[in-house]
């Protein structure tokens, strides 16, 4: 009798473990609902994707994501999102010996453990500064598969490896 109860109890949760890998096919990885910026700044932020579209949003087209080979992997047709340092400053980095400044960088982690950096210096004292953007919508669409947020760095000559999809947190930091 217990066998048979041991059985069906496996069998119940058998097709509820199913049920549930299927349900979560899309995204691929745990997706957030905001997205934190946090570390040595002065007010802590959580962006919501309905927030960041209060902000100064930015649109662009035709971004290219070239891998490390140098292949065009695909092409993003339009996109909008808002500039990084925008955030950053509203949320205020502390700084309190400005002669500490290249010891200064910008973390952006993503729920699968990917991570790049940006040097403070990259940011701030750099064209560079003007072309990293966190995404809320590809294509006229919000980010589904990918996000819902994505960071890009359109002046990056191999734009793959800081395209970071799954983004979770921007974190200020130093050395
Ligand atoms: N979260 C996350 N983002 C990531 C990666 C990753 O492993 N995890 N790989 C990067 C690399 S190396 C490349 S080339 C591009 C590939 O973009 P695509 O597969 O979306 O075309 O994604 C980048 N973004
Ligand atoms: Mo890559």
């Amino acid at each position: 009798m217990k066998n048979i109860v041991c059985l069906l109890l496996l069998y119940v949760f058998g097709i509820e473990v199913l049920a549930q890998a299927k349900a979560s096919d899309t995204p691929a990885f745990p997706s957030v609902t905001e997205v934190q910026v946090e570390g040595l700044v002065e007010k802590p932020l959580s962006i919501s994707v309905a927030s960041l579209k209060k902000r100064k949003v930015v649109e662009g087209k035709n971004y290219t994501i070239v891998s490390s080979k140098g292949e065009v992997k695909r092409t993003i047709g339009s996109y909008k999102g808002v500039l990084l340092k925008d955030l950053l400053n509203e949320a205020k980095i502390t700084m309190a010996n400005s002669k500490e400044r290249g010891k200064y960088y910008v973390l952006i982690s993503a729920t699968d453990g990917y991570e790049v950096l940006f040097s403070w210096n990259e940011l701030y004292n750099n064209k560079t500064g003007d072309s990293v953007y966190v995404l809320f919508e590809e294509n006229s669409k919000e980010i589904v598969e990918d996000g819902p947020f994505v960071l890009i760095c359109t002046a990056d000559t191999i734009t793959g490896p800081r395209h970071v999809r799954w983004v979770k947190s921007i974190k200020v930091a130093k050395l």
